[in-house]
């Protein structure tokens, strides 16, 4: 049997894993989307179950707001010690509220996790080491790893932090782990920043504190000048199967043009890992990564679909649906309204282009060729109330099909917002309430649609994927696809019904 990367596709970036028994779990950074750092099980390493959030109560954290796509959550690292699971990340608000690396734990991740211990050390991209007792904690902080034993129930450093290694000279060196092997550590790291010239070395020492060693084969993996449909792999972590074997997981670009842009975010691969007594291990294909391997021999033929449809009728979202930032409670229920039953975002006065809290609920797009629709219940009223569906790479960078009133009528648009270039592109007056909307993706376009009856669309117009991609407009994050309300600069009176919400990946359907 074979797999093909990516195995966790849409934004799912510095993938960090961990085995316990013949379990595995997996959890990647979140950045300002709330709840944060989704965890995932695997029993196969290719298939990937979400089983909760680490961060999923609202006042574990405070997320700063004002900056989309560079601040909130970054590279969380997991590891199992003595019947404990432990997450370790960093909040990045620049100096704001509840900055800096923290410790979440949970003896069941699917059943919930601890409030923050924060720990005492500097940087970015924690990592756990336990030995004989002793945690020991390694990040990138001034361009260089930094380590320090630390107290894991306080936060506490203990002893002096020291510099381990400042890699083989790329920019950024960052996302550290340490590994024990053949009475080695081992020391890998990533280099080169998180773009297309991203790269994994690795160093070793005999002693957990130094002198660290650079492999004469680095980078130990890395694509950048190759032609692979993955670019830019690096931020690996390791794990030893059951049956003995070296795996990796390691985050990936798919680009969708040339000069390369990518649209879905950074992605989680994995990798083989061929580890030899005493030697520094052979990543992937000779230090590439290509899409698809051999799974690992206990992996399972499960039938992984990725439709998925949601009538909100339960009493908790999906764990796949993500709000922006903690969300207010008044800006969302499941519910009924009028008779219908769905979820019901109730807009405030910030527009989609803001950067502050919007009435906004949105799941990754993890498929390059796919279709989205929802149906919506609008009776709106006053000037500037507004709903729809958007494809979102952030507040500057978004194409929206949405209800408006205005002029006393009710219109359907398409708005296109480029950076500072917003415009309504499309208009048609819709003297209903009720409208299916319908997102169609190709690698190339966004196409939008619409239907009276739920079976019939018309189209409404289209706008270029190009515009939406990392290269253009984003900066951590990948394309989300969302529903969304707003009052455009004063409450929107009017509550929004969505139901029937489905996403289904690789079927464009024909128009
Ligand atoms: C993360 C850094 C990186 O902290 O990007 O690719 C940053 N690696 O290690 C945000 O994901």
């Amino acid at each position: 049997m074979t797999y093909e990367n990516p195995i966790i596709s849409g934004m799912h970036p510095d993938p960090s894993i961990c085995r316990v028994g013949e379990d595995y779990y997996l959890v990647t950074s979140s950045f300002e989307y709330f709840p944060a750092i989704p965890i995932f099980h695997s029993r196969d390493l290719v298939h990937w179950r979400q089983i909760g959030h680490c961060i999923h109560r609202k006042d574990q954290i405070s997320l700063r707001k004002g900056f989309p796509g560079g601040t909130g959550i970054y590279a969380p690292t997991i590891r199992y010690h003595e019947g404990i699971f432990y997450v370790i990340t960093t909040n990045v608000t620049y100096g704001g509220e509840d900055d800096g690396n923290l410790i979440l734990w949970s003896k069941d991740p699917a059943q919930g996790w601890s409030d923050p211990i924060f720990v005492d050390m500097p940087g970015i991209d924690p990592s756990l080491y336990f030995e004989d007792g002793h945690a020991y904690y390694t990040g990138a902080h001034d361009n260089q790893i930094i380590f320090c034993e630390i107290d894991i129930t306080t936060g506490q450093k203990i002893g002096t932090p020291r510099y381990l290694w400042a890699g083989t000279g790329g920019n950024d060196p960052e996302g550290p782990h340490l590994y024990r092997k053949d009475g080695w550590y081992y020391l890998m790291i990533s280099e080169g920043g998180t773009e297309y010239g991203h790269m994994v070395t690795m160093a070793r020492s005999r002693t957990i504190d130094g002198t660290y060693e650079s492999c004469g084969k680095n980078p130990i993996l890395s694509n950048r000048s190759r032609s692979t449909a993955i670019k830019a792999v690096g931020h690996a972590d390791l794990v030893q199967a059951q049956d003995g074997s070296w795996w990796g997981v390691c985050l990936g670009i798919r680009p969708i043009t040339y000069p390369y842009k990518h649209n879905l975010g950074r992605e989680t691969m994995l990798f083989p890992v061929a580890w030899e007594d005493n030697a520094f291990p052979i990543m992937a294909t000779h230090g590439i990564l290509e899409e698809s391997y051999s799974a690992p021999s206990f992996a399972q033929d499960t039938d992984n679909t990725a439709d998925f449809l949601d009538d909100f009728s339960g009493d908790a979202l999906d764990l796949s649906w993500n709000f922006l930032y903690q969300p207010e409670d008044s800006l969302w229920r499941l519910g009924e309204l009028d008779g219908r039953q769905g979820l019901i975002l109730q807009g405030n006065g910030n527009p989609l282009s803001s950067t502050d809290t919007v009435a906004w609920l949105g799941r990754r797009q993890e498929h390059h060729l796919c279709n989205a629709t929802a149906t919506l219940y609008f009776p709106c009223a006053d000037p500037g109330e507004e709903a729809g569906m958007t494809i979102y790479m952030n507040n500057r960078h978004h194409y929206d099909i949405a209800l408006i009133r205005q002029n006393q009528q009710n219109y359907l648009i398409l708005r296109r917002q480029i950076g500072s270039l917003a415009s309504i592109e499309h208009m048609v007056a819709i003297p209903r309430q009720e409208i299916t909307l319908r997102l169609t993706a190709t690698k190339e376009t966004y196409s939008f649609s619409y239907s009276m009856d739920g079976t019939h669309f018309l189209s409404l117009g289209q706008g270029e994927c190009d515009y939406l991609t990392t290269e253009v407009g984003g900066r951590f994050t990948g394309n989300y696809i969302a529903l969304y309300a707003t009052g455009n600069g004063q409450p929107c009176h009017c509550p929004a019904l969505f139901s029937q919400f489905q996403y289904q990946p690789g079927k464009p359907s024909r128009q």
